[in-house]
């Protein structure tokens, strides 16, 4: 490691990456007005754009006050899990809770959360990017007349109007297969969902200790 003479540099390399709380308006990314899928799309700036300024600054004024100003004091996401947990609103759709187990295989990871469905007509989540992996699935565990249980890849996961669908262990989930990197708690995904092929949710869900939710099947990886 580098020594240097600034006192703030040394604190920021090794230190737990910290995330930006959900509810702070200038981190909450909205990506479509409700009613007015037909309309023409605006030009985006890449999210990878849009997001880094301001998460950077967050997470380096988190670094500063967890890392440098108290070494005992708990970082956001073990201070309060669930506020630190991947949110965003697309239209009448609410992503909630969105987080990661640590995987247990390093190749393989799932992703949870919680969407809510505001509107009268019915919703599905129909496609999903992460920069965690170019190879992300929607699946559904499955239980067989027989008993076996399994997992198969599903082309939407439905939302119904004024419900909701929660994505757990042992039913609808996201897969993250093939993992460039392994994932460690403290690190992040951006997620990218897409609803009905015309609504985005983009957010950021934290890779959290298997033991902060419930905890995904031993053989969980083993399936693709
Ligand atoms: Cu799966």
């Amino acid at each position: 490691m580098r020594v240097l003479n600034d006192p703030h540099v040394p604190c920021v390399p090794d230190a737990p990456r910290a995330w930006p709380a959900p509810q702070a308006p200038s981190v909450r990314q909205v990506s479509r007005v409700p009613d007015t899928p037909q309309a023409p799309r605006t030009p985006r700036v890449p999210r990878a754009l849009r997001s880094v300024g301001v998460s950077a600054a967050l997470a380096a004024a988190l670094l500063f006050a967890t890392a440098c100003g108290a070494a005992e004091a708990p970082t956001a996401a073990e201070a309060s899990p669930e506020a630190s947990r991947g949110h965003a609103v697309a239209g009448d759709l609410e992503v909630s809770g969105a987080w990661v187990p640590e995987p247990a295989n390093p190749e393989v990871a799932v992703l949870y959360l919680e969407v809510a469905n505001a509107a009268a007509r019915d919703a599905a989540i129909t496609g999903v990017s992460t920069d965690a992996s170019p190879d992300a699935d929607l699946c559904s565990t499955e239980t067989t007349d027989s008993g076996a249980s399994g997992m198969r890849v599903v082309e939407e996961i439905p939302v119904a109007a004024g419900g909701a669908t929660a994505l757990v262990d042992g039913g609808y989930h996201i897969m993250l297969n093939d993992l460039p990197e392994p994932l460690e708690v403290g690190d992040g995904v951006e997620v990218t969902l897409t609803f009905d092929g015309d609504r985005e949710a983009v957010f950021t869900a934290p890779v959290e200790p298997m033991t902060a939710g419930s905890a995904p099947e031993a053989d969980h990886g083993g399936h693709h």
